[in-house]
């Protein structure tokens, strides 16, 4: 073959788009499970070295926000706090440090920090310490190896882009994961040729969130923004569109214990506690944003809500959407959820 006729053996194309923490990699983690790309056994003890980090690292932006929430940090937790501030990265191999044990157990216990937590969504704090400080004991075991749901809870940010090729359902695929923060969406540019689908996510549990990039900004607004210009881009007419809403778990969990989305979106008129009439709310904003860009009535856009964490409700979406790619005939028909 000559150079530059190289001709891709992959039929689709597909771009992961959408604002950090969507769920954009933990997608692409599903997916890699799914269409036969497991993780190696090096990548399984980055990710044990990464759990080390998410643990610390998060506590220690808990700690660094204490000033912006306009909390005093207990003093009688500085010892521990310090055990935190002072760790470095673990080398490969290298087991979870006991000491971080009992200080991590002691912060997290505390009812000052939990105050902070609850109004992490002020500050960005991530959404899944619940998970892995609720499972402390087990990760410092000597012979701790993450399990996939650990995998999938973890978090780290993505810088650059990552092509993988694979395979679901008999069809082959090349998946683009690009970086959400506003920094890195100057590079998805580079990867708009020949797209044949976009998955664009949406992190529905962030109608509250500041971006961790801009604590002046709100996550779903910004989401809106980016769905508005891929609408209108010149690079994706005719491109069809899954817009998928992640973290529909943790978004019932928070409005369901009271908190209003009425707060952030004022014409949100369903019943505080009503997660599904939030949903629906949501849905209806993105649907029509797409119209104005001209979108709906190609017929292009499939809807799902997925918990990206939970491998069987992800296992449904990742057998829904090839199809919905490859298949002009059933784009013709209404395929909205
Ligand atoms: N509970 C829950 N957590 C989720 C869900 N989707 C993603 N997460 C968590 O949210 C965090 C961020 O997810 P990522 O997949 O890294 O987000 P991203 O879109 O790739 O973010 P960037 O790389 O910064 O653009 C991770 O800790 C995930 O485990 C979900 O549906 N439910
Ligand atoms: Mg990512």
């Amino acid at each position: 073959m000559s150079p530059g006729l190289w001709i891709p053996s992959y039929r689709l194309k597909i771009l992961l788009l959408g604002s950090s923490l969507s769920g954009k990699s933990t997608i692409l983690k599903q997916m890699r499970l799914a269409g036969g790309v497991p993780f190696s056994t090096q990548e399984i003890e980055s990710f044990r070295q990464l759990v080390f980090d998410n643990l610390t690292g998060e506590l220690r932006h808990l700690l660094d926000s204490f000033a912006d929430l306009s909390m005093h940090f207990p003093d009688a937790l500085s010892a521990d706090a310090e055990i935190i501030l002072r760790v470095k990265d673990l080398r490969d191999r290298e087991p979870f440090p006991m000491e971080c044990l009992d200080a991590l157990t002691r912060l997290w216990k505390n009812l000052t920090v939990q105050q902070a937590v609850r109004r992490g969504n002020e500050v960005a704090s991530p959404e899944e310490m619940p998970y892995f400080f609720g499972a402390l004991p087990r990760l410092f075991s000597p012979e701790y190896v993450p399990s996939p749901q650990d995998i999938f809870h973890l978090r780290a940010q993505t810088i650059g882009i990552t092509e993988t090729a694979l395979s679901l359902n008999g069809i082959e695929m090349l998946v683009v994961d690009v970086g959400g923060v506003k920094s890195e969406r100057r590079k998805w540019i580079h990867v708009f040729n020949d797209v044949t689908g976009i998955i664009f996510t949406v992190n529905l549990n962030g109608y509250d969130m500041c971006l961790i990039e801009d604590r002046d900004a709100n996550q779903m607004q910004d989401a809106m923004t980016i769905w508005t210009s891929i609408g209108q881009s010149g690079w994706f007419s005719g491109t069809p569109l899954v817009l998928c809403f992640t973290k529909y778990d943790l978004f019932e969990q928070k409005v369901t214990a009271g908190s209003d989305i009425a707060k952030f979106f004022p014409d949100f008129n369903g019943a505080p506690g009503d997660a599904v009439a939030g949903l629906d709310y949501f849905r209806r904003r993105f649907l029509r944003l797409a119209q104005k860009a001209g979108r709906i009535n190609e017929r292009e856009i499939q809807i799902h809500v997925v918990t990206v964490t939970d491998t069987e409700m992800t296992r449904v979406f990742l057998n829904s959407f090839g199809a919905f790619f490859t298949d002009d005939d059933m784009r013709s028909h209404d395929t909205e959820e």
